[in-house]
């Protein structure tokens, strides 16, 4: 049902709340010209998620996983963030208690400046040891197969969640408890797919926060959230300052 809220009337209580969370997905960083993984021209439209962003993959094939993710590096590796990261940037500034939540691996939300920021499915920019799991950043593009581990020698892989692998426990934690605490989730640019973070929003309204929906598109969180609004991240989160 529409609810009759503006996108101004959002601003208007973001302007008087204390503690605000933001979940983002790869939509915020369409704007940015990185693709998103599903839709028309998303990612998986070409390549079939077990077959690249998985432990089986990995240990079936690393070379290819490798090149997939060297191919995604060297895209990302020109882009810059856009209106709707800088724009969370001076949320952050002007809000007593604000956490961004992303699944997105690009780094785009760091770059921009956020200081408190959960990147619950990893960094494309950094790498973890198969042997000793040492982490370590890494921007070199390409990175030249095999990467080995300065420290053992051990196979590097990229340092990103893939589907059947845990979250971090401390990604999680901060997660659930920005989601516990917050007065008013925003969740921008996300198709509310993948777990657990499609279960986020049920979390924030369970607890009793208002949420709000920026999308290009309906998603299965528009029936969760009190306000959805369609349109482009970088034209609708700037106007929420
Ligand atoms: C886990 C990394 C415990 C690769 C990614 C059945 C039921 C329930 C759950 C499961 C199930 N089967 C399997 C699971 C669990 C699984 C899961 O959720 N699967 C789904 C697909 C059903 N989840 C997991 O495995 C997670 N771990 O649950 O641990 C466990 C352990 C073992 C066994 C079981 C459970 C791990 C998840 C791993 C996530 N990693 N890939 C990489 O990036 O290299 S997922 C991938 O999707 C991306 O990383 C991304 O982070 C994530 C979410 O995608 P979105 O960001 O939402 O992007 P998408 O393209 O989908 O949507 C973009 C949206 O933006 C669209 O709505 C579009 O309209 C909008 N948009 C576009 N342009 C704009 C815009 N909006 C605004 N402005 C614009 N300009
Ligand atoms: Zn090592």
């Amino acid at each position: 049902m529409p609810s009759g809220l503006t996108i101004l009337d959002v601003r208007d209580r973001i302007q008087q709340a204390r503690s605000v969370t933001v979940l983002t997905g790869a939509g915020i960083s369409a704007d940015s010209g990185v693709p998103t993984f599903r839709g028309a021209d998303g990612l998986w439209k070409n390549f079939r998620p077990e077959e690249l962003a998985s432990p089986d993959a990995f240990a079936r094939d690393p070379k290819l996983v490798w090149e997939w993710y060297n191919w995604r590096r060297e895209l990302l590796s020109t882009k810059v963030p856009n209106a709707a990261h800088e724009a969370l940037v001076q949320l952050e500034i002007l809000l007593p208690d604000f956490w961004v939540i992303t699944q997105n691996v690009d780094g785009l939300h760091a770059m921009a400046g956020t200081q408190h920021l959960s990147e619950i499915h990893g960094n494309i920019w950094k790498v973890r040891c198969t042997q000793c799991h040492r982490v370590t950043p890494n921007r070199e593009v390409p990175l030249p197969y095999p990467p080995t581990c300065s420290e053992c020698d051990g196979l590097l892989r990229p340092h990103i969640v893939w589907f059947g692998e845990s979250l971090a426990p401390e990604d999680l934690e901060q997660s659930y408890a920005a989601l516990q605490n917050c007065e008013i989730l925003l969740i921008i640019g996300t198709s509310g797919v993948v777990y657990p973070a499609a279960s986020f929003a049920p979390v924030a309204k369970d607890q009793g926060a208002f949420v709000v929906e920026l999308n290009l598109d309906a998603t299965p969180n528009s029936s969760v959230v009190d306000v959805s609004f369609q349109g482009r991240a970088k034209d609708l989160v700037p106007l929420l300052l």
